[in-house]
């Protein structure tokens, strides 16, 4: 990954060039980095003009995305199922909720494919919006939760046969697991304390890695549309307002339990030091902000999550964050190839601050279980 972005072009030259091919409505005035994303490049194009002034252009991970035509086909489908359904069925007028929109290149498709083989998209920008790494406070949190529910309420009527599966595996931990196992057999692992610490504490959670898989299979729990990446920083906010307008970073949204999304937003919004802080040991996660989180998220998911779709909301935290753990452990392990890094024990580091989260969570269980019974 890190030597793929060596040889890409990211000078402002070629991505003017490439900015141009998605027909901006006025002058492109400067084009810079934005955001924190781990696996795309992502810029947010200004431009000179009376109408939007913004958008964000992105170079998508192809090794990843191995499917990338599909991804924006999922996309498409998912923004006018939902256009289609706030017009039949609008919202309150106190409540402001936007959709990205797919621009379209000259050649009319949703992307452009660069000589070198960079697989390129853009996305309208919602002006008058911002996001954030962290949780501000507990309004912000009941935000990020209710977003999470508009989400879910609005694509609750989307068949997920509208939908490719993008990723396969995305959030299947036993599958993770396996990938482990086999990046471990292959590679010489040097060992140092922290490297210990996250070998034993994998072992030691193997049989709870299956924890949704098994309840799937039983029959406990069903496939649903998802976003898959609900992330606090994905949660846009109305500048003036405070409140939540939109959900961005639609690459995953495809099949999937709607506990990926719970759990991964909660192992990402309780968790106050955020997940690329160098003070791993002091990770804590935050039942207050889970239960504002579970509120906001729960005055709209109310219609829809069945009692055991809500006896599992504690395994899917639990599990997703020690998922999150895994996965950038097994990278790290790896030699980087899946999440950007910056420097050498970077998903080392990620990786402890996600198995910190996880302890903490396995240490408030009773507590975190009391509040997910209590709201329903
Ligand atoms: C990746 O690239 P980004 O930041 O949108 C990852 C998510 C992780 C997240 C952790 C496709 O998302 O699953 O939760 O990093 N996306 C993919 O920050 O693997
Ligand atoms: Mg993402």
């Amino acid at each position: 990954m890190t030597e793929d972005l060596r040889t890409t072009d990211n000078t402002l030259e070629n991505l003017v060039a490439v900015a141009k091919r998605f027909k901006p409505q006025g002058r492109v005035m400067n084009i810079q980095e934005y955001g924190k994303g781990n696996v795309n490049d992502t810029f947010l194009v200004t431009l000179d003009s009376k109408g939007e002034k913004h958008f964000i252009l992105q170079r998508v991970n192809t090794r990843v995305f191995r499917r990338p035509e599909l991804v924006m086909l999922n996309m498409r489908t998912y923004t006018e199922h939902v256009r289609k359904r706030l017009q039949s069925a609008p919202l309150s007028p106190d409540r402001r909720w936007e959709v990205v929109r797919v621009l379209m290149t000259d050649d009319a498709l949703d992307h452009w494919l660069d000589p070198k083989g960079s697989f390129w998209r853009a996305i309208s920008f919602i002006d008058g919006s911002e996001s954030f790494e962290t949780i501000k406070d507990i309004e912000h949190a009941r935000e990020v939760g209710h977003a999470l529910g508009m989400f879910h309420h609005l694509l609750s009527d989307l068949p997920i046969e509208r939908l490719a599966d993008t990723l396969e595996g995305f959030h299947v931990t036993p599958g993770y697991l396996l990938h482990y196992d086999e990046v471990l057999a292959n590679n010489n692992v040097s060992k140092t304390p922290e490297v210990d610490y996250c070998l034993q504490f994998v072992s030691e959670r193997r049989t709870y890695a299956h924890v949704l898989e098994n309840a799937r299979e039983q029959g406990k729990l069903h496939l649903r549309t998802i976003h898959g990446d609900p992330k606090v920083n994905n949660v846009m906010m109305d500048t003036t307002t405070g409140q939540a307008i939109s959900m961005v970073d639609l690459d995953t949204v495809k099949p999937g339990l709607v506990h990926y999304d719970i759990g991964d937003c909660l192992r990402s919004g309780c968790n106050p030091l955020g997940e690329e802080t160098e003070r791993w040991e002091m990770v804590r996660f935050e039942p207050e902000l889970c239960q504002a989180i579970l509120q906001g998220y729960l005055s709209l998911a109310k219609e829809f999550l069945t009692k055991n779709d809500c006896e599992y909301i504690y395994d899917a935290v639990r599990l997703i964050a020690f998922e999150l753990g895994l996965r950038f452990f097994t990278d790290h392990l790896e030699g980087n190839v899946y999440f950007k890094a910056n420097h050498e024990t970077h998903n080392l580091v990620r990786a402890l601050v996600q198995f910190k989260l996880t302890e903490s969570i396995e240490s408030q269980a009773r507590a975190i279980r009391t509040i997910t019974q209590d709201l329903k």
